[in-house]
């Protein structure tokens, strides 16, 4: 079995966002990290450690217009030198002043127009670097009850995606992402999966929802959600990160690997069923975290090898006793055969995957030995600002 499994395992493509290496923090601190990286060659980096050590993480997320550039012709030729490309675009229509009430869902139509221009931009950019995903999270919505009609920003969010998708090339997708708190939170204008669903749907088959497993109530059950949007061609990608911290966010994997692996295990089991091999191969698995106390390369290891771990888990599950299982009404023995294959070992598996991929056998201690970390401090200091979150 461990044999058979090594081909979709070297096949995993996780993407690194550009953003989990500059410095961040919450609301209350940020706690600038000696070697954070000042710029996106930094950041490029940086990520390119983490793909050559893991093997597994050849694109990285941009985020506009923290790593907005003069000339991007520069920057990929930067990133291909690495192995690395740039993968999806993200708009920020949340951090400027105009933007304290909402930005597409505003009821100011100038201010609608300037959210809906920057994401025209960014559909610019990705078309120019070569970009197939445009991934959209929105901080618009209402602190009090009769702030604002709820309906009209319905309306006005239909509006501005119908505006945006209409201008994306036939090879773009974009990717509806949700969040059902902050910064608003007696209401957002995209709370859960079904609001992104109902107006991905609306938008057509290029417009699909974006999980970020941060970004459900404690108790949700994701996986659940997952098969759900898969049956219905309707999920895109994934954040990930554990949601234990809210959002600004944990490493993926670090307090529910469990989750992790159902979340798999649901996605291979969908991509065995025809009707569902298409959308599963086009899942963009991309991490979105924000280290706020942890050194941020080594936990974007860390974090990548819990993927590894999880999917390699689920690729372990077998099956066919699961359907016979299922098909005799054996409840405890369908549930034992996801526990089974959660407890297999695959550390020495996935060694051996990395090391067939020219990548680290054991990353994060081939890392710790490097001295990386000490030389970019050394080279670039402890800078105020990395373009990451700041609170
Ligand atoms: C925000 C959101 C969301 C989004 C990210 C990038 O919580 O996770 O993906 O910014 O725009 O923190
Ligand atoms: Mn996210
Ligand atoms: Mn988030």
């Amino acid at each position: 079995m461990a044999n058979e499994i090594k081909p979709a395992l070297k096949a995993l493509r996780i993407e690194l966002p550009s953003w989990g290496f500059g410095n961040s923090g919450t609301r209350f601190k940020v706690f600038p990290q000696a070697g954070a990286p000042r710029t996106l060659y930094e950041k490029l980096e940086d990520a390119a450690l983490v793909n050559q050590l893991t093997g597994t993480c050849p694109s990285v997320a941009i985020h506009i217009p923290w790593d907005r550039v003069d000339d991007w012709s520069k920057t990929i030729a930067y990133a291909r030198e690495r192995g690395l490309a740039i993968g999806a675009v993200n708009p920020n229509v949340f951090q400027d002043e105009e933007y304290k009430f909402g930005s597409v869902c505003h009821r100011d139509p100038g201010i609608r127009r300037r959210a809906i221009d920057h994401m025209l931009e960014c559909v610019a950019i990705a078309k120019q670097i070569g970009s197939t995903v445009l991934s959209l999270w929105f901080a618009d919505g209402t602190n009090y009850a009769g702030q604002d009609d709820i309906r009209a920003r319905k309306a006005r969010m239909a509006d501005a995606l119908a505006e945006v998708y209409a201008a994306m090339p036939d090879a773009m997708r974009m990717l509806i992402e949700y969040k059902f708190f902050e910064p608003a939170f007696y209401h957002t204008d995209l709370a859960d999966w079904g609001m992104s669903f109902w107006h991905a749907t609306r938008l057509g088959s290029r417009a699909q929802v974006l999980v970020d497993t941060g970004h459900h109530a404690q108790g949700t059950n994701i996986e659940h959600i997952v098969a759900f949007l898969i049956d219905e061609g309707k999920l895109g990608g994934f954040h990930f990160n554990n949601r234990k911290y809210a959002d600004d966010d944990l490493m993926v994997g670090s307090v529910n690997p469990y989750e992790l692996f159902l979340i798999f295990h649901e996605i291979i089991s969908a991509g065995r069923d025809p009707r569902c091999a298409t959308t599963v191969q086009n899942i963009a698995y991309m991490l979105d975290q924000s280290h706020n106390i942890e050194p941020k390369v080594e936990a974007t290891i860390q974090s990548v090898l819990n993927v590894q771990s999880a999917y390699a888990k689920a690729l372990l599950v077998d099956r066919d006793a699961l359907v016979d299982a299922q098909a005799r009404d054996d409840v405890l023995g369908a549930n034992r055969v996801l526990q089974n294959a959660f407890e297999t070992d695959v550390r020495p598996l996935l060694a051996d995957v990395r090391q067939e991929l020219g990548a680290a056998r054991d990353p994060i201690a081939t890392y710790r030995a490097s001295g990386y970390a000490e030389r970019v401090a050394r080279e670039r200091g402890r800078a105020k600002s990395g373009g990451g979150y700041t609170g």
